[in-house]
């Protein structure tokens, strides 16, 4: 039985207070489904298995290139990190994984392995950093990493990867997520094509060494921190990498890497065409890569990409298994309630997907009806699937409403006490 961060009385109280209701709006909305010939409980049961990994990085206050302001309680370590994970899946039941940032989260796997025994949780994609320089490292990666002109900083940058690789085995882990700074500043400052040559036979490297049950994940990100170019900048070029690299390459998506106006959800529905969508960094943004709350800025653009993710669910695409992951980081709210708001939207744009009447909508596709199909679609957005959400966290033992149940705990008050304000500007700004 795995420890609980936030006292269960708590949580059961405040439920108490919300049971009523939710019984009443589960039963109103499974009527109103039930005559659009959906059963409540089935979405509900999906919801429940719906789980979507925490970034470890998430849990600590971020910052911008302009200043960073240290929250209350900031975890000062993995360990720390990972009990502030474990609230957000006492509470929502949708977090039961951590994704770990190697080097930030480096410790020996073991005392890793403990603690997420005693809180009950499981870890993750592992991601890799040579976007930054560790303290004790021998070559910059200052203008580039896998793709550096020099082969020394290249095979240092393959080494960390394969080091996170024998890190996750030892915890659990079956995927290694790469993504890179390199890119250029200016035009004619590198060789575009030699830069991606060079990228490419290092993550060979990588590749080679992979286990046999594990992915690889690459993601694509349209620029930052390199302004004028990046090596791998656009799906595309995702796509190319994995092909290139093997079966058990694939393309992640975060969905803040994209310039704006993008329509991210073709791009979704192209990779698992062929094959290659491994997996998500949910996050939202406005003008780049903001990084802000799940479906904050543009929740319907979450909803039309779990449309994709749905149809391709029920017409059981060929190698369709995607990872969820949140990506997310925090400036001016407690990382605990962004990331717990953040799960529940996911699920949130999981379920108004699942219950769109997708009959009709491929019958109006056919006949060309595009107002029918586009109302059809957006039949499922505009539903309120609350009721949906609150009763599979009610049922799995989570927080009818997590935020409240959390500000009643009081636990970032209770660790505030025992963890001294951070000033680091480290583990938030990705
Ligand atoms: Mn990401």
């Amino acid at each position: 039985m795995a420890e609980a961060m936030i006292d269960q009385s708590v949580v059961d109280q405040n439920n108490e207070t919300a049971h009523a209701a939710l019984k009443s709006d589960y039963a109103a909305l499974g009527e109103q489904l039930d005559r659009r010939g959906v059963d409540i409980d089935t979405i509900k049961d999906k919801v429940k298995r719906f789980h979507v990994a925490v970034p470890s990085w998430g849990v600590g206050t971020g910052g911008t290139r302009f200043a960073r302001f240290p929250g209350a309680g900031e975890p000062r370590d993995i360990f720390d990190k990972l009990e502030d994970c474990a609230v957000i899946q006492q509470l929502t039941r949708a977090t039961p994984t951590v994704s770990l940032h190697i080097p930030w989260d480096k410790a020996d796997p073991r005392d890793l392995n403990q603690q997420a025994e005693r809180l009950g949780l499981g870890f993750d994609a592992m991601n890799s950093n040579t976007f930054s320089d560790a303290a004790d490292q021998e070559k910059s990666y200052k203008f580039g990493s896998l793709s550096h002109t020099d082969a020394g900083t290249r095979q240092q940058a393959v080494e960390h990867n394969l080091e996170c690789i024998e890190i996750g085995t030892a915890i659990g882990s079956k995927a290694l997520t790469v993504w890179i700074g390199d890119g250029s500043n200016f035009p004619g400052q590198v060789d575009m094509t030699a830069q991606f040559e060079r990228y490419l036979d290092a993550m060979k490297q990588i590749y080679a060494d992979l286990p046999e049950d594990w992915r690889l994940f690459t993601e694509h990100k349209i620029y930052e921190p390199a302004f004028y170019s990046t090596v791998v900048q656009d799906w595309g070029t995702n796509y190319l990498i994995a092909k290139e690299l093997g079966d058990r390459a694939y393309c992640l998506v975060d969905l803040g890497h994209h310039a704006p106006n993008v329509n991210i959800e073709m791009i979704v529905a192209r990779l698992i065409q062929f094959g290659k969508l491994g997996g998500f960094h949910f996050n939202d943004s406005k003008y780049g890569d903001d990084d802000l709350d799940a479906g904050s800025i543009n929740p319907f653009q979450l909803f039309l990409v779990f449309n994709e993710l749905v149809s391709a669910e029920l017409r059981e695409a060929p190698g369709f298994n995607p990872a969820h992951m949140l990506d997310q980081s925090h400036n001016v709210t407690d990382p605990i309630e962004s990331l717990m708001t953040s799960a529940v939207e996911v699920q949130r744009a999981y379920a108004q997907a699942l219950i769109v009447d997708r009959k009709a909508l491929a019958g109006y596709q056919n006949s060309n009806d595009a107002l029918m199909a586009a109302q059809t679609l957006k039949q499922g957005y505009r539903t309120d699937v609350e009721p949906i959400l609150a009763m599979a966290r009610l049922e799995a033992g989570g927080a009818i409403n997590p935020v409240t149940a959390y500000r009643k705990a009081g636990y970032r008050q209770k660790v505030a006490e025992v963890r001294p304000a951070s000033a680091a500007g480290g583990g938030g700004i990705v």
